[in-house]
């Protein structure tokens, strides 16, 4: 197994550090030849009602025919990420109907989280689903309340919530809207999959009576989208929000700017967006995002309660903008641009004053179009610049975030760096225990740095299943859905304490990922895996949690995400008939 450098502690030469890039060139290839094991033949059509002959397999996984409605299942085993606490009450459920109410007794913000949830349930249910503000709890409704905390477990804070299904209502109960919002998406799993769809389905919309008390574990529950290897477009971005939110992730990290292409607009600096973002790996045409683009994929975050958290890298991973702007080399000439998918080879120029003007503006309109209080500014792979040079680099990129009133986020090797202890490190290294690479994440704890573990060999949905799968790298390891599971983010590196660890994050990287649907392919089944890492207690176990991860395919098969069966699953439901990835 090939394992990554890490640029703080890797003492050899750029040159003599693997190239594990190369066998990725040869990934992207065989992607092209081969189909993935699963997938509808377009992301997004949903077609609750496929039928096809039913098979089940030695290991009980159900392929092709009805999908499955998955009544009988208790909430205890059907729920990701599994809830602190749910307790099975006997007796009748609840059953949506035509009369059915949603009542809301709360602020604006619980309102829209209650007029979301009815718009969901009455697309698939078809009941008009009214909305009505009440301060009491009608009979026959949905009902969301917002409520001291005296009345609530002490633990549910700001994005708790309780949830108890009754013959007569269910009842979501949280201090704040954003608690609101996470019950809401507990409410879809606890339904019938085909709720998932975009058409009218036949009922009945049962729930089983029970009672849940729910909170994370992390605040920072983050995936990672990179924009620039294969430009996604502002609807792949809104889709990939949507199946955050279904997994209760609340951190949305848009890499936005790398060696291959440059995606946001910078005012007074046209070429950036003219020159810089044509190009993506391989012939592609790439593409940005306009500022009102990009405004626009953080309201619609903001609404499902996900904080969007831009990242523009650096001084490593700036081809796009050094061949966009001579000045910002050292030698004032500007390289070409890049479509293969090395690493470490460009650097802004650490000693030009411009380069910081440059940062001053890109982070000035950044920090004014991102309500959330994180600016991300790389500091990854940064192999052609000295040691020196990157520890000064990054003590003068702290300030500029602050002064623009963000806190910095960067990867964990910025802990080289004299930080203020404001900000936030992002461990990726695959090292694990005390191993030469985990120092990045002890010395960010040292200095008081919160660190988001997304270690690459567990946390990385670019990784291979198996070496058979058509896409994805393998620098980190092979990593089955098992394997991504099978860690803690505490007990990782070791000399992290619970309280050093902000969350966690699922990062994609998209060298040999074309489009969502192939983004999709990596992230499910792993990426509900890493969210329940993020939310739910550390108690729960691979075999405890596969049943519960094998009742989630026939939602997504409703939702139309193109997914791997993993052979590690006994799936409620899995296609038979593999087709092809839709060219974009
Ligand atoms: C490492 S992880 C990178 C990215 C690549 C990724 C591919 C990190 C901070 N840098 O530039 O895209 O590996 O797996």
């Amino acid at each position: 197994m090939l394992l990554s450098p890490c640029p703080g502690s890797d003492p050899r030469p750029a040159s003599a550090r693997p190239r594990r890039r190369t066998a990725a060139v040869a990934a992207v290839a065989a992607a092209a030849l081969t189909l993935p094991a699963a997938g509808p033949a377009v992301a997004g059509a949903r077609s609750a009602g496929t039928r096809a002959p039913a098979a089940t397999a030695a290991g009980g996984t159900r392929f092709g025919g009805a999908i499955p409605r998955l009544q009988g299942v208790s909430p205890a085993h059907r729920l990701v990420p599994a809830p602190a606490s749910v307790k099975d009450v006997s007796g009748a459920g609840f059953r949506f109907g035509r009369r059915t109410l949603v009542a809301v007794d709360g602020g604006a913000h619980a309102v829209q989280v209650a007029r979301g949830i009815a718009h969901e349930l009455r697309t698939s249910t078809g009941f008009s689903l009214r909305v009505v503000k009440r301060s009491h709890a009608p009979r026959n409704a949905l009902v969301l309340r917002i409520r001291p905390a005296s009345k609530l477990p002490a633990a549910t804070a700001a994005e708790g919530y309780r949830l108890v299904v009754s013959p007569t209502r269910v009842v979501i109960d949280a201090r704040a809207a954003a608690g609101l919002f996470h019950g809401t998406q507990t409410l879809r799993q606890l339904l019938p999959p085909q709720v998932e769809s975009h058409r009218r389905q036949p009922g009945p919309w049962k729930l089983a009576a029970v009672r849940i008390t729910d909170h994370p574990r992390f605040r920072y529950r983050g995936a990672m989208l990179d924009v620039v290897r294969h430009f996604m477009t502002v609807a792949e971005v809104k889709r990939y929000i949507d199946h955050m939110t279904l997994y209760k992730l609340n951190r949305l990290h848009l890499h936005l700017s790398d060696d291959q292409g440059w995606r946001i607009q910078i005012k007074g600096w046209p070429r950036l967006t003219s020159y810089g973002a044509t190009t993506e790996v391989g012939n592609g045409p790439g593409g940005y995002y306009t500022q009102a683009q990009y405004s626009s994929i953080v309201r619609y975050a903001a609404k499902r309660f996900v904080t969007v958290i831009p990242e523009i890298d650096s001084p490593a991973h700036t081809n796009a903008a050094l061949a966009s702007y001579p000045k910002l080399n050292c030698n004032g000439q500007a390289p070409p641009l890049y479509t293969g998918i090395e690493v470490g080879f460009s650097s802004l120029c650490i000693s030009k004053p411009i380069t910081y003007r440059f940062l001053d503006d890109v982070v000035r309109q950044l920090a004014r179009l991102t309500p959330g209080p994180y600016l991300d500014l790389g500091g990854d792979e940064a192999h052609s610049t000295s040691h020196a040079d990157y520890v000064r680099f990054v003590q003068r990129l702290e300030p500029i975030v602050r002064r623009h009133g963000k806190r910095l986020l960067g990867w964990a090797e910025t802990s080289a760096a004299h930080l203020s202890g404001t900000g936030l490190a992002e461990y990726w290294n695959p090292a694990t225990g005390s191993a030469a690479g985990t120092e990045t994440a002890t010395n960010a704890a040292k200095q008081g740095v919160g660190l988001v573990m997304a270690p690459a060999s567990k946390a990385y949905l670019d990784m291979k299943y198996t070496e058979l799968t058509p896409m994805g790298q393998s620098w980190a390891g092979i990593v089955e859905v098992s394997d991504s599971y099978d860690w803690d983010p505490v007990t990782f590196v070791s000399g992290i304490k619970e309280s050093d660890v902000n969350g966690v994050e699922a990062p994609v990287w998209t060298e040999t990922l074309k489009d969502l649907r192939d983004v999709e392919y990596m992230a499910f089944p792993r990426l509900p895996g890493v969210a329940e890492k993020g939310w739910s207690p550390a108690r729960h176990s691979w075999s405890e949690y596969r049943s519960r991860l094998a009742t989630q395919s026939p939602r997504w098969e409703v939702m139309g995400v193109n997914y791997y069966c993993s052979p590690q699953v006994d799936w409620r439901y899995c296609r038979t008939n593999p087709t092809a990835p839709a060219a974009k």
